[in-house]
């Protein structure tokens, strides 16, 4: 089954959107595999943000992504990656459209109060990258039956 790695962001957390947050994907009928709260060190921010190490933003998100704790997520369910994505909205929240997390909390690209693997390749990256194997919990969902 598909799995992907999802963060409210500083922001997020800092607004209270946690909850909010995590039950939309709870709703929506994902399985939650895994969740931490933690502050971000900053190799690991670099190391999570790589791909975008060369563009003129990286610095700014790298400060930001470890100015405050962030709420670290392993969700499971069909196609949860792009499912996510979608529900997340637009990397930029003047894009992203009504009933999508970002274009119903955030404002500027800058602070987007959420983060979500773009690829099954990246899921598995940054899946690895947080989260130990016996951090990420097996359990039968009894629910499954009835909705999916
Ligand atoms: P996403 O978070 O939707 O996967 P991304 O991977 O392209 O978007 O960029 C990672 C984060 O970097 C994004 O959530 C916010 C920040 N960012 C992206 N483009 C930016 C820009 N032009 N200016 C400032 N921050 C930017
Ligand atoms: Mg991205």
């Amino acid at each position: 089954m598909e799995q992907t790695f999802l963060m409210v962001k500083p922001d997020g957390v800092q607004r209270n959107l946690i909850g909010e947050i995590v039950s939309r994907f709870e709703k929506k009928g994902f399985q939650l595999k895994g969740a931490k709260l933690m502050s971000i060190p900053t190799e690991l921010a670099e190391e999570h943000y790589g791909e975008h190490k060369e563009r003129p933003f990286f610095g700014e998100l790298v400060d930001f992504i470890t100015s405050g704790p962030v709420f670290a997520m392993v969700w499971e369910g069909e196609n949860v990656i792009a499912t996510a994505r979608q529900m997340m909205g637009a990397t930029n929240p003047k894009d992203a459209v009504p009933g999508s997390i970002r274009g119903d909390f955030a404002v500027t690209v800058g602070k987007n109060v959420i983060h979500g693997s773009d690829s099954k390749e990246s899921a598995e990256r940054e899946i690895g990258l947080f989260f130990k194997e016996e951090q990420i919990v097996e359990y039968k969902k009894l629910i499954n039956d009835w909705s999916n």
